[in-house]
């Protein structure tokens, strides 16, 4: 059901009360100063149907009665009537009557520099017996906080308030020191584990999907779904460089489905949520010699060649492609459709050399790969059905399908461990870890380690030997296991940490870990 009938029903619910005022004009009273001229946020977050996708109904009415804990956010119970409050609801759920417009300009005059990056010091400002690769940083959703944590000692470094809905996972310059976080309201942030400082933050949108570093450390590229966008980033200080509209080659303007890294091909690549195309975007400083003729840029004409240096090189497809996944050599993408067919694109030739019966809703971006007895695997959880499915990447065919008790969102392994842990936590069974065996294909262990509660995420510390498992509760905790005996050896309280990663699994591109 459309999040706008779910909260009429919610609101008919709520007890009978006076005629409701019009709740164009209760925002104007009582929201805009916090969240902005039409809804597209300021010091709170952007109230839009794309930032409320995620949120019950129900807890929508909640907030604006109750207020929200630990934030500005104050309760309207009392101040507005019920009826107010669920036309309100209601209302926000709507798209705005004039659609918002994110300019560049916009963006360029949202940008904050903290601290200049030119003067930050050279060497981690935390105790020497600190290892700055075995650093862990942790999204806490809950209450909207980043954790970093010394990964030996397991102790939290520092605690800091992040945006609004972090999501996607955060992602590092190669050498480790800085990380990039995406809010989904457009925020991009760029944090130094040196100084443990926010050094620059950026809205580069409405509604963002995820960012991603390039290989040589001085780019990021965000993908957006409002306005349909790629926004490039000077990695050093997030000053925008460039913004490219989203457009297929009749023109029309698609949402970005995901952008990822591929810094052996010293690319991005990008797939569409609306156009049957796959996009890589080169910073090879040489793109122009290497790739003349190949690069198309639809919006000045099909076929014309433009520098391939920073633009877009697109790839047609037979269908619209969601969440993708490099193999290790990164010269294909296997990628998915929302419908379930999945294809293997060659990202040299740029066509299709390959299909995979994956069905249901396979979770690409949070696969692995492992190699085994001389063959070259991947494996995927499936947000549709409750197993693992395992490709055999030198054939292009399904060796397994692994069940598991209901579907699950994250698998993660690491190369000094035989072992691959995936959740449940799509199913009831949300508090259940299934343990398979990289080499038998086989389910060995099933760990609960907080019944009822969602035990979902995991990371490996540098050296593979302890697993970090979320409890996504709030509060949560986060439980770091021996990744070998499966005991239980600390855990720390945490406000649902949703996602947590090692900076030298990130940097290495462990082949256990989302890249
Ligand atoms: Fe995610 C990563 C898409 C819902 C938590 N999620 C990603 C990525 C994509 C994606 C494309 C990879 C980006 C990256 O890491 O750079 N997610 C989607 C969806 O399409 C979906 C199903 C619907 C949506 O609203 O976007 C979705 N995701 C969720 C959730 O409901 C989760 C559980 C909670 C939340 O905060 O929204 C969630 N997604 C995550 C996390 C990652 C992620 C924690 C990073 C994974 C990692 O460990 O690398």
């Amino acid at each position: 059901m459309r999040l706008a009938s779910l909260l009429l029903a919610a609101i008919a619910s709520l007890p009978l009360a006076a005629a409701a005022a019009h709740p164009a004009d209760l925002y104007q009273q009582h929201c805009l100063s916090c969240h902005g001229a039409q809804r597209m946020g300021a010091m709170a977050p952007a109230l839009l149907p794309q930032s409320l996708e995620r949120i019950k109904p129900s807890e929508v009415l909640a907030v604006i009665r109750d207020g929200r804990a630990a934030t500005q956010m104050a309760g309207f119970a009392g101040r507005l009537s019920d009826a107010d409050i669920g036309e309100l609801a209601a209302w926000l759920a709507t798209p705005p009557a004039t659609p918002p417009v994110w300019r560049e300009a916009d963006t360029a005059a949202s940008r904050i520099q903290y601290r200049d990056p030119a003067r930050l010091p050279p060497r981690p400002g935390f105790a020497a017996n600190v290892d700055p690769h075995n650093l862990f940083v942790v999204v806490e959703a809950g209450d909207h906080h980043v954790t970093v944590l010394d990964g030996d000692r397991f102790t939290p470094i520092t605690r800091f308030k992040s945006r609004f809905a972090l999501h996607g996972g955060p992602k590092f310059s190669p050498d480790g020191r800085f990380v990039y976080f995406a809010s989904r309201d457009g925020w991009v942030t760029q944090y130094d584990l040196y100084t443990l400082q926010t050094v620059a933050e950026i809205r580069v949108g409405l509604n963002t999907r995820n960012v991603a570093v390039s290989g040589d450390g001085r780019w990021v590229l965000a993908g957006n779904t409002l306005p349909q966008t790629l926004v490039l980033l000077d990695a050093n200080g997030l000053k925008p460089v460039k913004t490219i509209a989203v457009r297929d080659r009749a023109g029309k303007a698609s949402r970005v489905s995901a952008v990822y890294d591929a810094a052996p091909r010293q690319s991005f690549v990008v797939a569409l949520k609306d156009a049957a195309e796959l996009w890589e975007i080169s910073y090879n400083p040489q793109a122009d010699k290497i790739y003349p003729g190949l690069v198309h840029d639809y919006q000045m004409g099909e076929g014309l060649a433009v520098p391939g240096f920073l633009n877009p090189r697109v790839t047609p497809l037979s269908m619209v492609l969601d969440d993708f996944f490099f193999d290790a050599g990164y010269r294909h993408v296997m990628a998915a459709s929302r419908d379930g067919q999945a294809q293997v694109i060659n990202l040299d030739a740029r066509s299709k050399v390959a299909t995979l019966p994956l069905d249901g809703m396979p979770h690409l971006g949070s696969g692995i790969t492992f190699e085994q007895d001389g063959h070259h695997y991947m494996a995927t959880p499936n947000l549709k059905g409750g197993r693992v499915t395992v490709i055999d990447m030198d054939r292009w065919q399904v060796a397994a399908d692994i069940a598991t008790p209901g579907p699950g969102f994250f698998l993660r392994s690491h190369e000094n461990t035989p072992y691959a842990w995936v959740d449940a936590m799509m199913s009831p069974r949300r508090d259940t870890l299934s343990i398979i065996d990289k080499r038998s294909f086989k389910v060995v262990r099933q760990l609960t380690l907080r019944p009822g509660k969602t035990n979902a995420h995991v990371e490996f510390t540098r050296d593979g030997r302890y697993a970090l498992v979320s409890i996504m509760e709030t509060p949560g905790e986060l439980v770091v296991v021996d990744a070998a005996t499966f005991k239980e050896v600390a855990a720390l309280p945490m406000m649902k940490p949703i996602g947590k990663y090692n900076v030298y699994n990130k940097v290495t591109r462990s082949e256990g870990t989302s890249h």
